[in-house]
């Protein structure tokens, strides 16, 4: 497989498809070892298509090729057609008539580790198609500007395949001699192939029903293996809450008869939203109270929700190629988290979503894999299903809606639904669309799709007492991003108030004919740009960029003070909670310094005193509460540094936690003991809030080395009847010395180990422990017989927990991490590319390091990109992160 140069496709280099496909006609005979495809192309030249070449290319990986018939009758011979390891070429086709192609050849869906294309899970067949997998099934035009209406027939044993599923409504179905049956599915929307599915097993199913707005009437399935059957309810409820959600906020209806959700134990990502046969990584479909966290519910319902919404935003209208990816995740995304932020906590969704964007997707956009939300170039597009195309993209629509107001946002969106129905189209026709229906100009928004890099927002703020106005300047610049040096001013919307000393709200009011606003939107479009607020009595404090309006670095130096202060008054809740953050920042960047000077670490008492300030508010919204209290990850603080120093950043993060444990010890005693009771099976706000916020209590408490944490910690490990109680509890022990410790470990694995889902959180716990000894049981936990490196979910939450999420054991200065985590790519690789490339994360940022760890992640990934055997996937990742 070594792809010693691998071809780079490029979005300048899109050309319309030379053939079309209108009809596909599936059957697939079932085996294991040995599926029978046969496909049926109905087809014809595209005369949209400027090529003259008469031949036809189809692509296919990994077949075995049967037989090819031109016109029902003419089976085709070895010389009119030339067969490549990824494509089959026919050198002459009808060019102005439509013809049929017939095409059967074989798979083997057992040998297949990549989990793209047909491959077996437990037993039971299930199809990964989206992006390139289809090509894995049969020859096809495996593009997603290729749409075309499906009829698949499945053929399979009774016993081994009693369930036979595909995209859209059953139409037939029977019984054939050898104890085997078929079914016979049609989908009447066009689709690529991307979002074809077939799932054969043995699957029982929950069902229930959703009735339209327009009152149709819905089945709703979701199929699961035998022994999760009593783990569904809460994916059904989400369902139809999505379901209904999509109705009310965006006139959305569903379109078929029937939608289909199966769960499967190995998947390489989240979910995939094919055609009314949704396919689900188990984890964001089984939740039982015993079993699942607040946090598993929560993503439950927002990737139920996520895949619902791509029905239109993805599969009704499609992208033309693969560059706009974005067109139809960062859309989606942004219509998750408005579900989930209308579901639950509006101010906690989106504390929540800015933290992962600022560590994470911040990070990618400043190392050497930064692309913009629609990338010019890949080796291999699975590469690019990142949190920049995904989170960042979600924030890009997320402008837009600040900047069109949600009524112009929603004109906006109709038109692109009436527009484009039934289409594969581009990020720019989205864009037009919002354009049109809103009478706007966004040329220059656009360039928010073509430019990599986090913009750095400056901030200079003049006040005039004898004018009664505040003039603040903002500017801003773009480091430059490989392959792009020159960066051009962004549309950039920044949400601004203003509050005066006494903590009320000051009226916002630009200019002398603008009405006063409690809040405006800062339009930012040059390098550096005045916005004055006048008819102010005194100086305000500034609250910018509230709800994280844009995703940008503010870059602003408030002093201590004045973060507390907003941290007290600011009614916009991302921004009170925000100044929490950056105080706690500024406060840890001083300890990180003293650290590497050897000077004791003392913890800035305003520090403590505003945490006590926060503690002894009452809050109706716990959970927001909770977020209030926690400091910001060692993660977030990687990103403030120039250099990474992991064992400064653990240790004054840890100083700065015990100091706040031993100084509001008793609050936060009172306040754990307040919330802890036992409401397993309640998963409303409030009950959620009250876990939050004791488990909080109960992480700072174990800071200190004290009898009543390690007595609390051990009573909830033992009598927890929620997951959410149990494994934070397992989690304090394993996170400090415990004398429990093992005894906790082995008894959670005893109670849990014939689930998987939990199993994986008891790897992930141990991987993730900053205790000393944890390379070591890492390492051992690779032999555990639970381990398996053939399940995405198993590597996750042993490989991908420790070299994602354990810094300072991940980056220990011997290098030891880094050994492992390249020895683990190097295995995945020749079993699962996709899995494999996304452990290479973990070693992309090597310039961030000090030299020793520069140059061992450096030769680590030299040592991966030299491998004999080396998959696109993990080549792209490695030889970019050198360049
Ligand atoms: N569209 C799929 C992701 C497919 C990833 C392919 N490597 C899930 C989602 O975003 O909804
Ligand atoms: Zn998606």
């Amino acid at each position: 497989m070594r792809d010693s140069n691998p071809r780079t496709v490029y979005l300048k280099d899109y050309t319309v498809p030379e053939y079309l496909i209108h009809n596909v006609d599936l059957s697939f005979t079932l085996d294991e070892k040995n599926t029978r495809v046969v496909s049926r192309l109905t087809m014809c030249r595209n005369p949209a298509s400027r090529s003259s070449d008469t031949s036809l290319t189809l692509t296919g990986e990994n077949l075995k090729l049967v037989r090819v018939v031109l016109n029902e009758d003419s089976e085709l011979g070895d010389k009119d057609y030339l067969q490549t390891p990824d494509s089959l070429i026919i050198h002459e086709v009808p060019q102005q008539r439509s013809f049929v192609l017939t095409i059967e050849n074989t798979i083997d869906p057992k040998a297949n580790t990549a989990l793209e294309g047909l491959y077996l899970s437990n037993g039971m067949l299930c199809t990964q198609c989206e992006a390139e997998g289809f090509r894995k099934i049969t020859y096809f035009l495996d593009r997603p500007d290729v749409m075309a209406t499906f009829t698949t027939t499945i053929v399979g044993d009774k016993d081994r395949f009693p369930v036979l599923l595909s995209n859209g409504n059953r139409v037939g179905g029977g019984d054939l001699p050898d104890n085997r049956h078929w079914v016979s599915w049609k989908d009447p929307f066009k689709k690529p192939c991307y979002l074809f599915a077939l799932v054969a097993g043995r699957l029982e199913c929950v069902e229930d029903r959703f009735t339209t707005m327009s009152g149709r009437d819905i089945a709703l399935q979701i199929f699961v293996e035998k022994h999760d059957l009593d783990k569904c309810d809460h994916a059904m409820q989400s369902l139809k809450h999505a379901m209904a959600w999509d109705e009310q906020v965006y006139g959305r209806e569903y379109d078929l008869d029937l939608y289909m959700i199966v769960a499967v134990g190995h998947f390489n990502m989240g979910a995939m939203e094919n055609k009314g046969l949704n396919i689900f990584n188990t984890k964001f479909v089984l939740a039982r109270p015993d079993t699942a966290t607040d946090a598993d519910y929560e993503n439950i319902e927002g990737v139920i929700g996520h895949e619902y919404f791509h029905n239109w935003t993805g599969n009704r209208i499609t992208c033309r190629d693969w560059f706009q990816l974005s067109l139809k995740e960062g859309f989606t995304v942004f219509r998750d988290q408005e579900f989930t932020g209308d579901r639950t906590s509006r101010a906690v969704k989106r504390i929540e979503d800015v933290n992962m964007l600022r560590t994470r997707q911040f990070a990618e956009d400043a190392g050497p894999l930064a692309h913009p939300i629609r990338p010019d170039a890949y080796i291999e597009i699975n590469n690019f299903y990142t949190l920049t195309v995904y989170e960042k993209g979600a924030e890009v629509v997320r402008m837009l809606h600040t900047l069109l107001g949600a009524a112009g946002f929603r004109k906006g969106s109709d038109l692109y639904f009436e527009r484009h129905d039934g289409q594969a189209v581009t990020c720019d026709d989205f864009v037009s669309a919002m354009e049109t229906a809103n009478g706007v100009d966004l040329s220059q928004f656009r360039r928010w799709y073509a430019q990599a890099g986090t913009p750095v927002v400056g901030v200079a703020q003049h006040f005039d007492a004898a004018q009664k106005t505040l003039s603040l300047t903002l500017s801003q610049h773009c480091p430059p991003t490989p392959g792009q040096t020159a960066k051009e001013p962004l549309h950039i919307p920044v949400v601004t108030g203003l509050i005066n000393r006494d903590g009320s709200p000051a009226l916002c009011r630009l200019g002398e004919n603008e009405a006063a606003a409690e809040q405006v939107v800062l339009e930012l479009t040059q390098a550096k740009q005045a916005f004055v607020f006048s008819g102010l009595e005194e100086e305000p404090v500034v609250s910018l960029l509230r709800g994280f309006s844009a995703p940008v670095k503010p870059a602003l130096n408030r002093p201590p003070e004045e973060l507390a202060f907003l941290l007290s008054h600011d009614p916009d809740t991302f921004n009170r909670w925000d100044a929490g953050q950056q105080l706690a920042v500024q406060v840890m960047s001083g300890l990180i310094a003293d650290y590497r000077n050897g000077a004791k670490l003392a913890v800035n008492p305003l520090l403590i005193d505003a945490y006590r300030k926060v503690l002894e508010q009452s809050w109706d919204d716990l959970s927001y509460f909770s977020l209030l209290m926690t400091l910001p990850s060692e993660l977030y603080l990687t990103e403030q540094m120039r250099v990474v120093d992991v064992e400064a950043i653990h240790h004054a993060r840890e100083a700065v936690a015990r100091a706040l444990a031993e100084q509001l010890r008793e609050p936060l005693e009172t306040l754990y003991l307040r919330y802890h009771r036992d409401e397993s099976g309640r998963f409303d706000a409030g009950a959620i809030g009250r876990r939050r916020i004791k488990n909080t209590c109960l992480s700072y408490l174990a800071q200190l080395d004290a009898d009543w944490a390690r007595h609390w910690s051990l009573q909830q490990f033992n009598t927890a009847k929620n997951m959410t109680d149990q494994l934070a509890a397992l989690t304090v022990i394993v996170n400090h010395p415990h004398p429990a410790r093992q005894q906790c470990l082995d008894g959670f694995y005893r109670q849990w180990r014939h689930e998987a889902l939990v199993i994986d959180k008891w790897f992930a716990a141990q991987a993730m422990s900053p205790m000393p000894g944890t390379y070591e049981r890492v390492l051992g936990l690779l032999g555990h017989p639970a381990f398996d490196i053939r399940n995405p979910n198993r590597v996750r939450s042993l490989i991908g927990a420790f070299s994602q999420s354990n810094p300072l054991h991940f980056h220990a200065a011997d290098g030891q991490g880094y050994r492992f985590l390249a020895d683990r790519i190097i295995e995945l690789n020749g079993l699962n590319p996709q899995v494999a490339s996304r452990m290479v994360g973990a070693l992309t940022s090597w310039r961030r390091y000090d030299e020793n760890r520069q140059n061992r992640m450096k030769a680590e990934l030299e040592r991966i990109v030299s491998t004999e055997v080396i998959s696109k996937d993990v080549y792209e990742l490695a030889a970019k992160s050198l360049a």
